[in-house]
């Protein structure tokens, strides 16, 4: 007989606790729907406010824990991860449905940025540098901002949460989480490897519910300093407006619609290789992911029959099977936009050279599948040249110079990633150059950010800030500048300074 769903809490002070309208929503395995994983506290308002409380009440005390220390806790969490990988990853991938090869690449993207993070609890430099006074010093520190709400999303459910959790943490920080309701399993384990590895209560706050019951009244809170949102382009621009009222600091990471250039010079298999990875990994659910193929017209109709022939063969399936390939979508909505994306295509007038159906039989009948899709002779007026997908629904545009290429590379709203498959370095320096998105690829797909190196993109997918890498610093703490004169007289900057020139001019 199956065993009875667990009922997950909330963790909010220290303690797992339900909500007070005892309501909770299902978590359900998207290649199987039968599969219930568990049920999770529909939370609102009062829970945000408590977390908060609770988070603001730790601040107190975690902030002036000295930087090293914070980071060797950090670095224990990144530990604990990685003792714990291989079923963390089984969880995701019951969760959200990517395969397993790549949920143990989630977790350890999670292990990577706790390691890193933990280090820099040693570095955290600020700068000294010369007063314009004599026997007066100056120097820069990095600080904490408060409570920081962190709204995660599903794709990476383990990556993405780290890598906020961690610099947020060890910048010294408390934070409240809210994680993708598809996802809060992953979550939920983050921040119970946190309560054991032995944060103290109130640095990490978990509250699980939808944007409206938690999302909103974290974004409006008036004791969050800052919200760092990744998702959609959507729900990026109403974060964005509520916390404009209050000035809140606000990090988002939203969408892309991320391009491969072939050249004609191009090593072909690799590109091949690059971009099936790069479009159908993680079921094209990945910002990152290669929505738009653009391969010059020497080789176009050879690259295109290659490339249908190998997504044809891609074994589409329940991700904790280690055969399967390419996972289910993560849900019925995203289904749904998947499908209306190739009608739409269809209709505008692309040809569709694999793929375009909803997957059935016994094995897909209970869950979320699609067949690999590539539309050919996509043009820049159709809506699947700009709009992102994310999907399994890859677009490829023919073009003749590198010029026309980076040229419909740059034509859309968003500038996440972008590659290059070329042999000729003349050609991969132009395009590193030109091509507008905050990441770039010489002989690589648009997916594989390493951990150290910042993260983000430009235009439409962010708003300046980056995740990964010393700059996410810049994200999760705040500049002070700070003078000591040790001259034991009022120095007046800017005016005191005339009478040193003048001095030094006399004694010549
Ligand atoms: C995302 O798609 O939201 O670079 C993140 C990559 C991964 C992270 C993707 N390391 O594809």
């Amino acid at each position: 007989m199956a065993t009875k769903p667990p009922v997950y809490k909330n963790y909010i002070a220290g303690k797992w606790v339900a909500c007070k309208s005892g309501k909770t929503f299902a978590n359900v395995n998207p290649a199987d729907t039968r599969d219930v994983i568990g049920h999770f506290q529909d939370s609102g308002p009062e829970e945000v406010n408590a977390a908060v409380r609770a988070a603001k009440e730790a601040y107190k005390s975690w902030r002036l824990v000295p930087a090293p220390k914070r980071g060797e806790l950090v670095m224990e969490l990144g530990l604990w991860l990685k003792r714990n990988k291989e079923r963390l990853a089984k969880d995701a991938t019951r969760e959200m449905g990517k395969i397993l090869t790549e949920t143990r690449g989630d977790v350890q993207e999670g292990i990577d940025c706790a390691l890193y993070w933990g280090g820099e609890g040693r570095r955290m430099f600020g700068e000294t540098t010369p007063s314009e006074l004599p026997n007066k010093w100056a120097m820069t520190m990095r600080q904490p901002l408060g409570v920081c709400g962190l709204i995660t999303p599903w794709n990476f459910p383990m990556a993405i949460p780290c890598w906020k959790l961690m610099p947020a943490l060890l910048c010294g920080n408390t934070v409240v989480i809210k994680p993708a309701s598809l996802t809060p399993l992953s979550v939920w384990n983050l921040v119970k490897g946190a309560q054991e590895v032995g944060f103290p209560p109130g640095v990490v706050n978990l509250v699980t519910g939808g944007g409206r019951g938690v999302g909103t009244p974290l974004c409006e809170h008036p004791d969050v300093a800052l919200v760092s949102f990744t998702g959609s382009t959507e729900v990026g621009r109403q974060i964005n407006l509520a916390c404009a009222k209050d000035f809140k600091r606000v990090g988002l990471e939203m969408g892309g619609k991320n391009a491969v250039i072939v050249m004609d010079d191009a090593n072909l298999d690799l590109a091949l290789d690059g971009v099936l990875w790069g479009a159908f990994g993680t079921t094209g659910q990945r910002c990152t992911a290669t929505s738009r193929c653009l391969v010059q017209r020497g080789v176009y109709e050879k690259f295109l029959s290659a490339l249908a022939k190998r997504a044809r063969a891609l074994r589409v399936g329940d991700g904790l099977d280690e055969r399967t390939e390419m996972g289910p979508a993560v849900d019925e909505g995203q289904l749904k936009t998947d499908l209306a994306y190739i009608a739409i295509a269809k209709k505008e007038g692309a040809r569709l050279i694999c793929g375009g159906k909803r997957l059935t039989g016994p094995k897909y009948d209970h869950g979320f599948f699609l067949e690999p899709t590539i539309f050919a002779d996509v043009t820049p007026r159709m809506r699947l040249f700009k709009e992102e997908v994310f999907g399994p629904v890859l677009a490829v545009v023919p073009f003749d110079t590198l010029e026309q290429a980076i040229a419909l590379q740059n034509d859309c709203l968003y500038g996440l990633s972008g590659s290059i498959y070329t042999k000729d370095v003349n050609k991969a320096f132009t395009a590193m150059r030109d091509v507008h998105t905050g990441l770039f690829y010489v002989n690589a797909p648009t997916i594989g950010a390493e951990n150290h190196l910042p993260f983000g993109g430009v235009k439409q997918t962010g708003n300046g800030h980056r995740e990964g890498g010393k700059e996410a610093l810049d994200l999760f703490s705040e500049w002070k500048a700070v003078y000591v004169d040790f001259s034991d007289s009022l120095q007046r900057a800017q005016i005191d300074t005339e009478k040193i020139v003048k001095l030094e001019g006399k004694k010549r």
